[in-house]
């Protein structure tokens, strides 16, 4: 297992459309453990493949809430079949986006399909923080981040300041 370097704005991978995992190769398991390993450092409740910049449909989860409890969780292609009329609003966070926190409203309930790290397919209904957090990740899997979802003043303004560190940086 190992830490991987989790890839930032304005780093323009994150707006890639990641592939669909045909095959749950070795490289796919070394990956989903790096992946897990990296959201636990960060620390983060979710992560998304194309943020260790892996452009692959995979997102590890974990939202167990007790002290010293773990949850691992492996998705690999999720979809999501169907989502609620109703809404509800969370406060995001993106450890792509660090420091960065802002409410975004989305369906409160989602029914997702994906297929574990054997193999099985499963299907599930999602409300909660599971919700909110499965369609954060697979925005990712699409490109889309959950600053998308703010004005566009708020965005830009996002954006600038991290383009603005990015150039700091390199220097
Ligand atoms: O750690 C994370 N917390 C979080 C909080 C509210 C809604 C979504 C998230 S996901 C985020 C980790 C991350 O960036 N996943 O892509
Ligand atoms: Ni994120």
């Amino acid at each position: 297992m190992a830490i991987r370097d989790i890839i930032i704005l304005p780093d323009t991978q994150l707006r890639l459309i990641s592939k669909p995992i045909e095959k749950i190769t070795a490289d796919i398991r070394a990956l989903a453990d790096d992946m897990l390993e990296t959201m636990y450092k960060a620390p983060g409740i979710g992560l998304a493949a194309i943020q260790v910049a892996q452009p692959v449909r995979l997102i590890t989860m974990d939202l167990s809430k007790k002290e010293g409890e773990t949850n691992p969780r492996i998705f690999v292609n999720p979809e999501i079949l169907s989502v609620s009329e109703e809404l509800s609003v969370y406060e995001e966070g993106c450890l792509s986006i660090p420091e960065y926190y802002e409410e975004v409203e989305r369906p409160a309930q989602v029914r997702v399909r994906f297929t574990d790290i054997h193999g099985k397919v499963h299907e599930e209904d999602a409300e909660g923080l599971y919700a909110t957090c499965i369609q954060h990740e697979i925005d990712h899997l699409n490109g889309v981040l959950f600053v998308d979802y703010l004005s566009k003043l708020k965005r830009d303004r996002v954006m600038k300041k991290f383009t603005k560190a990015a150039r700091l940086a390199a220097k």
